[in-house]
């Protein structure tokens, strides 16, 4: 029984150090990592996420990089408004802002007329 188990181990071993041999040699692709682009599309299509939305919806939804740079970046500092940081943030500047108890948030609806 227990020369059962080692074998099992040792077949278990083999099988995962082929496994990182195949994915070391797999071709690079586009991205230049190890995984195969097609197995990397053929994974985000399966995984992809369905959005259904309301035959009424009136705001559908859109990149960010369409809504930063219609767009306030806004700063806390007691009232109830806070006061203009920047107006047309760019994503380099919002990602820079990585403490959320700083009080910055963003404002749109100037710019977008809601
Ligand atoms: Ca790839």
């Amino acid at each position: 029984m227990r020369g059962e188990s080692s074998v099992f181990v040792r077949v278990l071993a083999v099988l995962f150090l082929t496994a990182l041999a195949l994915l070391a040699a797999a071709p690079a692709g586009a991205d230049s990592d190890s995984i195969p682009d097609t197995l990397e599309r053929q994974l985000a299509e399966r995984f992809a996420p369905y959005l259904y939305l309301h035959p009424e919806e009136k705001f559908y939804p859109v990149s960010p990089l369409y809504v930063l740079p219609r767009s306030n970046l806004m700063r806390t500092d007691g009232s109830a408004d806070g006061y203009l940081v920047e107006n047309s943030p760019t994503e380099g500047r919002i990602s820079a802002l990585t403490d959320p108890a700083a009080g910055y948030y963003s404002t749109s609806d100037k710019y977008l007329n809601l």
